[in-house]
């Protein structure tokens, strides 16, 4: 059921540099066509730095890991893949059918590959009002469970920051800020709140990502970076668009997997582009800091 791309099996036989990428942020978190070309933009990035990207979905019912231009357009354009999240896998695959792959599973998915570092824009986490909705994204789950170092700006602050943090804590997730303190949200530098240990160097994070390994330890390293200070949003402009759009999710009943797609779909349009112009430029900056751990993994390996 696991179908490397030649180019991805290639580089993981030969220990070469990999880095995951995910596909619902292609299916679902920006517009067409502009989601294809940055699909593309992100690989060539890799590649530009010597790293092999392996971009991961569901298609057909078959665990693709790497796609090629024509798969990832198909992805980019049907506007109908849906979110496949952990529960979603193995129907997935035994009906045959496609499935945008979320963090949770883009990491359950790199793991079965051997696949050591995934690059995202930001982690799904604890709603706000989870209390009462139980919404809590299963994005937390896999980094309990998958041994992987995952790269993002943080989280958004659409959802409950601080809930989402201490769940990290009690399943025993490191969490690490990459020359920050602070725990990076996502549009915005800093959330207010504070990661457990700043790192600066990558060789650290991977010095610490092996001595999990030695340790047996299970679960994923969260490696937090800012958004660059140059492509940071405005705080008050950002959380006045957001109170609205939150009580558009809650006025329109807006529930479950739809939560996210439509509140970046908002953003996206209320912003007039500005939210997806932010997206891409921390994407790539996390992508850089990927290309740097794979690199000094696979050195080491
Ligand atoms: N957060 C973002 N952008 C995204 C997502 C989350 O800022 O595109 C996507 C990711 O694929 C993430 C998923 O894994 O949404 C989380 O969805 P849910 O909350 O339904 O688990
Ligand atoms: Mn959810």
């Amino acid at each position: 059921m696991l179908h490397l791309s030649p180019e991805v099996e290639q580089a993981l036989a030969n220990s070469k540099p990999v880095v995951a990428l995910e596909s619902t942020i292609i299916a679902h978190g920006f517009p067409y066509p502009d989601n294809y070309q940055l699909g593309l933009e992100l690989e060539s990035l890799l590649r530009a730095e010597g790293v092999v990207p392996a971009t991961i979905a569901i298609l057909g019912g078959k665990l693709k890991v790497g796609l090629t231009e024509d798969e990832l357009h198909y992805i980019a354009k049907a506007g109908n893949i849906p979110k496949a999240s952990l529960r979603d896998v193995p129907s997935l695959l035994a009906l045959g059918l496609d499935g945008a792959t979320t963090v949770a599973t883009t990491m359950q998915i790199a793991h079965l590959a051997g696949i050591k570092v995934f690059v995202t824009g930001g982690i799904g986490g604890v709603h706000r009002g989870a209390e009462q909705s139980f919404d809590i994204s299963a994005d937390l789950q896999a980094l309990a469970s998958y041994n992987l170092m995952v790269v993002c700006a943080g989280a958004k602050s659409v959802l409950d920051l601080p809930k989402t943090l201490e769940v990290l804590e009690s399943q025993g997730t490191v969490v690490v800020g990459y020359q920050t303190e602070g725990f990076p949200a996502f549009y915005l530098r800093d959330s207010g709140l504070r990661v457990d240990y700043r790192v600066d160097n990558p060789a650290d994070i991977v010095k610490i990502f092996e001595t999990k390994e030695t340790l047996e330890i299970g679960g994923g390293i969260l490696v937090t970076t800012p958004i660059p200070l140059a492509d940071e949003l405005d705080s008050r402009q950002f959380n006045a668009w957001l109170d609205m759009i939150l009580a558009e999710v809650e006025e329109q009943g807006v529930q479950g997997k739809h939560v996210t797609p439509y509140i970046l779909r908002r953003l996206h349009e209320v912003s007039q582009g500005e939210t997806v112009k932010a997206n891409i430029a921390l994407v790539k900056n996390n992508l850089l800091l990927g290309a740097k751990l794979a690199q000094t993994y696979s050195l080491g390996s």
